[in-house]
C-alpha cells in the first residue's frame, strides 16, 4: 500500500497538533505520512509535537504559508493538504486585522495556487479548516451550510474570505476543496489567551478572570477529539466542493461556563471581574450538523463534564507548558 502524504499547515497549534498526534498515534489510520508546515508564531509550539517527533512518517518544517517557494516545494511532495494555519484569536484581530488578512486569506491563496499546479482537477484533497464564526451571530435556531456568510470580527471576515476563495477554486478549476466549519473547541494544549485556558490558568494562580459584557453570550463547546474526528471524516469521505458544519457540543452562556470553571478550580464568583464588552461581540453561535451526521456518520462522543474535568486536570499537571506562555497570552484592556 502506498502511503498518503499529507501536508498539515499550522500543525504546531492547538487543533492542528492534536490532529497530527491523533493521525500518527496508535489508533490513527495506517499508511499516513505527515509534514507540518508552521511559522511557529506566538501560538505555535513545537513541544506540542513531541509525542510524534520520533515517528518515521513525521516531519516539521518551520515556514510561512505565504512563502510561495516553500509552499510550492512542499505541495509538490504531498497528495493532500489539511489547512489549519491561521491567526485565530478574535481579540487580536480587533487590535489589527492586517496579519489576519495576510495569513488567513493570502496564505490560503498561496496554498491553492500550489495545489492547482501540483494536484489540479480530480487529484489531491484540500481541506480548508474554517469556523462557525463566518456565519455571524444567530439569536435562535442553527445555521445550515447554505446560510449566507455575515462575519462580525476581522478574524471571522478573513476566514469567510478564505472559504470563498477556496470554494471558487473548486467551481472554476475543479480543485477538490472541502470546507469544515466548526464550533468553539476546548481541550489540552489550548493557548491561554482563549476563554477556557485563560480562565483556568488565572484561577489556578489565584487571580481574577475578565468576563466580557453581561456574560450571556452563547457558544457551542466541542472537544478537540470530536473536531478531529469530523475533519477526518471530511478528508476521507467528504465530497469535493462541499461545506460541512462540525459541532453538536454543549451550548452554554459564558456565565454558565464560568460557573463550571470556578467550581473545577476551587474558586468563587468574587474571582470574576465584569469588564467592558468585546467590540462587535457575537451573541450566539450555533451550527446545524445534520449534513455531516447523515452523510458521513459524524457523532460527537466526548461528554462535556468529562472533557472539562480532564482539561482542568491537564492544566493543573502541565504548568511547565503554560507558565512561559502567560505574558504572550494576556492582551489586557487594550482590546476592549
Ligand atoms: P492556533 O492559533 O492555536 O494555531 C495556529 C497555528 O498556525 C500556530 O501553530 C501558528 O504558528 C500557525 N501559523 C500562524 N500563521 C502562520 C503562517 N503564516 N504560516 C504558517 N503557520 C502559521 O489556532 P487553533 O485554535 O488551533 O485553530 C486552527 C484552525 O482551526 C484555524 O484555522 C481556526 O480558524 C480554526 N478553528 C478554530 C476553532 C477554535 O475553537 N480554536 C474553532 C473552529 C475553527
Ligand atoms: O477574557 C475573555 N473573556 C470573555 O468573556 C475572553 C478571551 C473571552 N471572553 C468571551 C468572548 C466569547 O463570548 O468568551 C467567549 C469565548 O471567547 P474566545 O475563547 O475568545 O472564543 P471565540 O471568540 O468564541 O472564538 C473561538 O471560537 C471560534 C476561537 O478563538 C476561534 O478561533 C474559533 O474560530
Amino acid at each position: 500500500m502506498t502511503a498518503t502524504r499529507i501536508l498539515v499547515t499550522g500543525g504546531a497549534g492547538f487543533i492542528g497538533s492534536h490532529y497530527v498526534r491523533t493521525l500518527l498515534g496508535p489508533h490513527g489510520p495506517a499508511g499516513v505520512r505527515i509534514t507540518v508546515l508552521d511559522k511557529l508564531t506566538y501560538a505555535g509550539n513545537p513541544a506540542n509535537l513531541d509525542p510524534v517527533r520520533a515517528h518515521p512518517g513525521f516531519r516539521l518544517v518551520q515556514g510561512d504559508v505565504c512563502d510561495a517557494a516553500v509552499v510550492d516545494r512542499l505541495v509538490a511532495e504531498h497528495d493532500q493538504i489539511v489547512h489549519f494555519a491561521a491567526e485565530s484569536h478574535v481579540d487580536r484581530s480587533i487590535l489589527g486585522g492586517a496579519e489576519f488578512v495576510r495569513t488567513n486569506v493570502g496564505g490560503t491563496q498561496v496554498l491553492l495556487d500550489a495545489a492547482l499546479r501540483h494536484h489540479g482537477r480530480g487529484r489531491g484533497v484540500f481541506v480548508q479548516v474554517s469556523t462557525d464564526e463566518v456565519y455571524g451571530s444567530i439569536p435562535y435556531g442553527s445555521w445550515p451550510e447554505t446560510h449566507p456568510l455575515s462575519p462580525s470580527s476581522p478574524y471571522a471576515a478573513s476566514k469567510a474570505a478564505a472559504d470563498l476563495v477556496a470554494l471558487a477554486h473548486h467551481r472554476t478549476h475543479g480543485l477538490d476543496v472541502r470546507v469544515t466549519r466548526c464550533s468553539n473547541n476546548y481541550g489540552h494544549h489550548h493557548f491561554p489567551e482563549k476563554l477556557i485556558p485563560l480562565f483556568i490558568t488565572r484561577l489556578l494562580e489565584g487571580r481574577t478572570v475578565p468576563l466580557y459584557g453581561d456574560g450571556l453570550n452563547v457558544r457551542d463547546w466541542l472537544h478537540i477529539d470530536d473536531h478531529v474526528q469530523g475533519i477526518e471524516l471530511v478528508r476521507t469521505k467528504g465530497r469535493p466542493g462541499e461545506v460541512y458544519n462540525i459541532g453538536g457540543g454543549t451550548e452554554l452562556t459564558n456565565r454558565e461556563l464560568v460557573s463550571l470553571l470556578l467550581e473545577a478550580c476551587g474558586a468563587g464568583w468574587e474571582s470574576v471581574e465584569y469588564v467592558a464588552d468585546r467590540k462587535g461581540h457575537d451573541r450566539r453561535y450555533s451550527v446545524d450538523c445534520a449534513k455531516i451526521t447523515l452523510e458521513l456518520g459524524y457523532e460527537p462522543r466526548k461528554d462535556f463534564a468529562t472533557g472539562l474535568a480532564e482539561t482542568v486536570s491537564w492544566y493543573r499537571e502541565n504548568r511547565d507548558w503554560w507558565e512561559p506562555l502567560r505574558q504572550r497570552a494576556e492582551l489586557g484592556q487594550a482590546v476592549r
